[in-house]
């Protein structure tokens, strides 16, 4: 079912009541839309979705907060829960386990994923948001799914998605994987072991016929790049530690708590995003996974006015502290 489906003026009634934070008058456009199309589908992606993308993109610009952000996805979740409701889904035939990665708090994408597919006519179960490897196993144990389906939104969590791929498919059942954290293309999820890409679950519906019933374990990443990801991933505490100390000296900020909203508190709060994402980068042999992540470090730092030395500042204490990886130092240089 396509967004087409629903109309503009819907879309604007439905933004309206939710950067009011009106969650009833949120749900009743829901519900008219679910009436008009009956399609739970068209209701997800052609409101819920469309508003997120909007919430991210005030926030981007520094013109939301993030507790606007917060109540603005609450009032999504609730909704899609409602209209999930509509679709009971089957209570036999084969199951799709939905879940996000280990410390992944982005718990929406997930949900619509979940709701979709039972819309499709599949079995599904949420395990919701940092989902760990020892409940995700345990749970495929017990339960014998046709897939695992792993959303991920952050370029930061591709390790541990990687490492979350490693056990899936130690226990023989397909894994597919998609959200933000994912090319298009489908190059980072090929590279990490999964057994498919998709960009939504109408993508995920077409692949999911085509996937054996058994996979074998994911092959070992062996290259120089994926030692420097196991080197690092041991030591990012230690290196997000140094390289805030560093940058902070530098642009003379004090090191203590710095409130979100503020640059210097979108700064002290992405770094470890920008530590992990290096790693995710090296996990995937993917140079544009530290682009990307520099990229929207100069949108959102601008927007709210940064030191213009933020980013260099940053980026230099980044690439002394990584020096001695050279690896990294390739993909630091070419972002
Ligand atoms: C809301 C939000 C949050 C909320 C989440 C609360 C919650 N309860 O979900 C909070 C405030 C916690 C948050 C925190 C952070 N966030 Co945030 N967040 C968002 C935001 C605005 C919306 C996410 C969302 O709900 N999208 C709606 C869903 C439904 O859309 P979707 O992702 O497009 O999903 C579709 C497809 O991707 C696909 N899909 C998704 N998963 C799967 C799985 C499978 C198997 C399949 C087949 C398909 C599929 O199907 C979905 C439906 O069509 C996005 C920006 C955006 N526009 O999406 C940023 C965003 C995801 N966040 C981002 C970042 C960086 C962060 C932080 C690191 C910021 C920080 N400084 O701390 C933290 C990290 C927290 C953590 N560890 O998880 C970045 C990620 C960039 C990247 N790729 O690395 C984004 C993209 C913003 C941006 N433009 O840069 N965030």
């Amino acid at each position: 079912m396509s967004t087409e489906v629903v109309h503009p003026d819907e879309v604007e009634s439905y933004w309206a009541a939710v950067r009011g934070t009106d969650l009833e008058g949120a749900a009743a456009v829901a519900e008219a839309v679910y009436r008009r199309t009956s399609s739970v589908e068209a209701v997800l992606q052609g409101l819920v979705v469309e508003s997120q993308q909007r919430v991210g993109s005030l926030w981007a610009h520094g013109e939301w907060t993030v507790a606007d952000e917060h109540a603005a996805t609450a009032i999504n979740e609730v909704v899609a829960h409602r209209i999930g409701l509509h679709v009971p889904g089957p209570q036999t035939g084969p199951l799709l386990l939905v879940s996000c990665v280990e410390r992944e708090w982005h718990a929406l994408p997930a949900l619509v994923v979940t709701l979709v597919m039972r819309a499709r006519g599949w079995r599904t179960e949420l395990l919701g948001a940092n989902t760990s490897r020892d409940e995700l196993v345990d749970r495929i144990l017990d339960q014998g799914p046709r897939a695992v389906l792993l959303s991920a939104s952050l370029a930061s969590s591709l390790p541990r998605t990687r490492r979350q791929v490693e056990a899936v498919r130690g226990t023989g059942t397909p894994v597919v994987v998609g959200g933000r954290a994912f090319d298009a293309a489908g190059r980072r999820a090929e590279r990490i072991g999964a057994s498919a890409h998709a960009t939504g679950p109408a993508e995920a519906a077409a692949r999911l016929d085509a996937l054996p019933h058994h996979v074998p374990p994911a092959p070992p990443l062996r290259d120089a790049a994926a030692r420097e990801a196991a080197d690092l991933q041991a030591r990012t505490g230690d290196v997000v530690r140094r390289v805030m100390l560093v940058t902070f000296a530098t642009l003379d900020l004090p090191p203590e708590e710095h409130a979100p909203d503020l640059w210097s508190g979108v700064l002290a709060g992405f770094l470890p995003h920008v530590v992990d994402g290096v790693v995710g980068a090296l996990v995937t042999d993917d140079p544009t996974v530290v682009a990307e992540t520099r990229s929207w470090l100069v949108e959102v730092l601008g927007a709210r006015l940064a030191d213009p030395r933020a980013l260099d500042a940053l980026w230099g204490a980044l690439e002394h502290e990584l020096r001695d990886y050279p690896e990294v130092t390739r993909l630091l240089a070419s972002a």
